[in-house]
């Protein structure tokens, strides 16, 4: 069985920096985080970033620099978001492409996200799929509910693979509204997964840890970091995204996966070097 790919998600769109300090908003505190999420076993890293406001943006100059510096300072797998933030309209979600990244995120339909909703109509998902196969930049299709993997299905038969011809698939799991973060779900997910497709998993706050050793004993991959939660054990904050990382290369590491350093992990999903 091959080793783990971590994937940090270190900012995401949903905390506020005045809730949570040590949330990395700014071009300096995510590259720093993103160098010791590396150290401590992360091979790609999925990006949102913010502006100067601290506030969720998806400005394609800010979005371009953020790749080059990622480049420059980490050899990391780099993954932009184009779910942004729930209020963020398609034509800016479209954009994020333009910054050529390594991979980029393709959510597989319209979900209830908490109190909002995360809105991804068919027409657009193929949108993204095209446009991301056209650049060469590899998808990881974002999966917040079951019938969201039939949708995938229904992507690959009717529009082809992406680029690199790999399917990867990451499982949100724990989103009030899609579904629940726990190991009989991540079983039925792993039956409607397309055959030869890799995934990763990572639950929303209490379901971190749960989902993580629920993933890794079925296989897969891991997803941790800030974007998905805030708490690393009951009454105890997150330190950095570093710790995060270094918990999920530990359990790793135990189950005789251990992490795979960005060069495997690009082989993993069929990046181009
Ligand atoms: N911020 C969420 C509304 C993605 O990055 O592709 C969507 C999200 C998914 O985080
Ligand atoms: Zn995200």
């Amino acid at each position: 069985m091959t080793g783990t790919l971590i994937t940090v998600a270190p900012t995401g769109a949903e905390h506020a920096k005045s809730d949570v300090p040590n949330l990395p908003v700014t071009l300096d505190e995510l590259v720093a985080e993103a160098v010791a999420c590396e150290a401590a076993g992360a091979g790609m890293i999925h990006v949102h970033i913010r502006g100067a406001d601290t506030q969720p943006t998806l400005d394609l100059g800010r979005l371009r620099e953020t790749v080059a510096a990622l480049r420059e300072r980490t050899n990391l797998v780099v993954q932009l978001s184009t779910g942004g933030a729930v209020s963020d309209p398609e034509e800016d979600r479209l954009r994020v492409l333009d910054a050529l990244p390594d991979s980029a995120s393709c959510t597989m339909g319209t979900v209830n996200f908490g109190d909002d909703v995360f809105m991804n109509r068919w027409e657009f998902v193929v949108e993204l799929h095209e446009r991301m196969r056209e650049r060469g930049i590899v998808p990881e299709y974002e999966i917040f509910d079951l019938g969201q993997l039939a949708s995938l299905r229904r992507l690959l038969d009717e529009h082809g693979l992406p680029a690199g011809g790999h399917v990867h698939v990451d499982l949100v799991m724990g989103v009030p509204g899609g579904m629940p973060g726990d190991t009989e779900t991540l079983v039925a997910a792993l039956r409607a997964i397309p055959e030869g497709a890799t995934f990763s998993a990572t639950g929303i706050g209490r379901t971190s840890v749960p989902v993580l050793l629920a993933a890794l004993s079925a296989g897969g991959h891991l997803r941790v970091g800030m974007e998905d939660t805030v708490s690393f054990a009951r009454g105890q904050r997150v330190r950095d995204n570093a710790q995060l990382v270094e918990r999920a290369a530990a359990f790793a590491t135990l189950a005789q996966r251990p992490p795979l350093p960005p060069g495997e992990a690009r082989s993993l999903l069929c990046v181009a070097n």
